[in-house]
């Protein structure tokens, strides 16, 4: 399409949503601005550095595929997220797992004992590109999962584990100094039983007496922002979850001074939406964290697309004032059966097409049908504004951010496929 054909389509579509009270120059303006974080396990099939990449991943998650290419070490995952970065519209930050650390030198440090200067390469790497960076302790894939972790009934796992979470609210503090932006530190553990339990409640009394700990270390609460993530089941733990979505909710009620809540979409029972929870708590909570997937059928972390619920997410995030610091967005798939950048770059892509589509609907309008109980003419108006010329500002929105529109950014994987990752053995 030549550059003329675009800017007309642009004025067309400007002209189309200002019919319906939408300001497109305003959306565009405000999607630049908020930061999605980009979870780095999405290259390298959520293998990490500091463990032997042929283990089996552990703790209830799971990637299949194996299509050529997976990032194998650091330089090959930073040159990867390279290009990604370059086919990305909107206001990245990165998202890194502990089991990324960089050890230079051979020197090696187990969970426990990790330091922030084993993320120095990162914060590099940030730094130069103005990234902020999120951060999880890592508590699956180790030999240290006796399976459990936090919920252990050893005290010497739970110990070990307790000094990796702490040891992350440092680095955690470390990125978020370094970096000038606040780190969102998630706590996510597989902990869980295969077959059902005899005791239900020791476990989740010492995952929260663990947390606690983990949170005695000190920080300041506007820098690094520790969340707790639930689950409702994992591979090879189908019939209990220690962090459910009671435990991991009331926790975070319960110590709202000092952690967030954390949904992710692919961890709650199939017919239940995140969108609809995402008012609930925002009801009660100032500020919550999100991780976005796509589950099919289970947990199955597939790419994200450009789908009903995704859009509904997105609305939810932009009408309840989420994109003002009330709403901390994170990415959180991975798929190993496809170009693992196009992967990356499509799901990324895809969220920030539904927050600009949510930005681009006139809620105040929507919402005062709602309230005057004109549910027939809401109903009409929603459903026309799915076929507005949606995909110009799209373009447009790529274009004002500096990167290219859908049609242009395929072929420079696909060259980067046959120049670098066809080369890794
Ligand atoms: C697993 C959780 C968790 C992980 C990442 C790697 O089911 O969603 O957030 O995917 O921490
Ligand atoms: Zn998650």
């Amino acid at each position: 399409m030549s550059n003329d054909t675009r800017k007309q389509a642009f004025a067309l579509a400007k002209e189309a949503y200002a019919a319906v009270g939408v300001d497109v120059d305003a959306a565009i303006a405000k999607l630049k601005n908020v930061p999605v974080s980009l979870h780095c396990w999405q290259g390298d099939d959520v293998r990490g550095f500091d463990t032997d990449p042929s283990k089996p991943l552990t703790g209830g998650i799971q990637t299949t595929g194996n299509y050529p290419g997976r990032a194998r070490t650091p330089e090959e995952l930073m040159a990867d997220i390279d290009e990604v970065l370059k086919l990305i519209p909107g206001a990245p930050k990165m998202n890194l797992h502990a089991s990324y650390a960089i050890f230079e030198d051979g020197d090696w440090a187990d969970r426990d004992k990790l330091e922030p200067k084993h993320f120095k390469k990162w914060v590099e790497f940030c730094k130069a590109r103005g990234l902020g960076c999120d951060f999880n302790p890592t508590f699956f894939s180790h030999p240290k999962c006796d399976p459990l972790t936090l919920a252990s009934p050893d005290p010497e796992t739970r110990r070990f584990w307790i000094e990796h979470g702490k040891a992350c609210i440092r680095i955690s503090t470390y990125l978020a100094e370094e970096l000038g932006q606040p780190c969102v530190m998630n706590i996510w553990t597989g902990d869980g039983f295969k077959d059902v339990p005899a005791d239900r409640i020791g476990p989740r009394e010492r995952y929260r007496e663990s947390i606690d700990e983990i949170l005695s270390e000190p920080y300041d609460f506007k820098k690094v922002k520790p969340c707790v993530e639930s689950k409702v089941f994992g591979i090879g733990v189908e019939a209990y979850t220690v962090g459910s979505a009671e435990f991991s909710l009331s926790y975070a009620a319960f110590n709202r001074d000092k952690c967030l809540p954390l949904m992710d979409n692919g961890h709650y029972h199939p017919t239940e939406v995140v969108s609809d929870k995402i008012p609930a708590l925002l009801a009660f909570f100032p500020e919550i964290a999100l991780h976005i997937t796509r589950p099919i059928r289970w947990d199955s972390d597939h790419v994200v697309l450009f789908d009903d619920e995704t859009k509904e997410i997105a609305r939810e995030i932009v009408r309840c004032g989420g994109l003002d610091g009330r709403v901390d967005i994170a990415l959180d798939y991975f798929d190993a059966s496809i170009n693992r950048i196009s992967a990356w770059v499509t799901g990324y892509r895809n969220l920030q097409k539904a927050l600009l589509f949510a930005l681009l609907q006139p809620n105040e309008d929507l919402k005062r049908l709602q309230d005057e109980g004109n549910f027939t003419k809401l109903m009409v108006c929603q459903e026309e504004l799915k076929t507005l010329p949606f995909g110009a500002v799209w373009d447009e929105y790529c274009r004002a951010c500096g990167k290219p529109a859908d049609g242009e950014w395929f072929p420079q994987i696909e060259a980067y496929e046959k120049d670098v990752l066809s080369r890794r053995a």
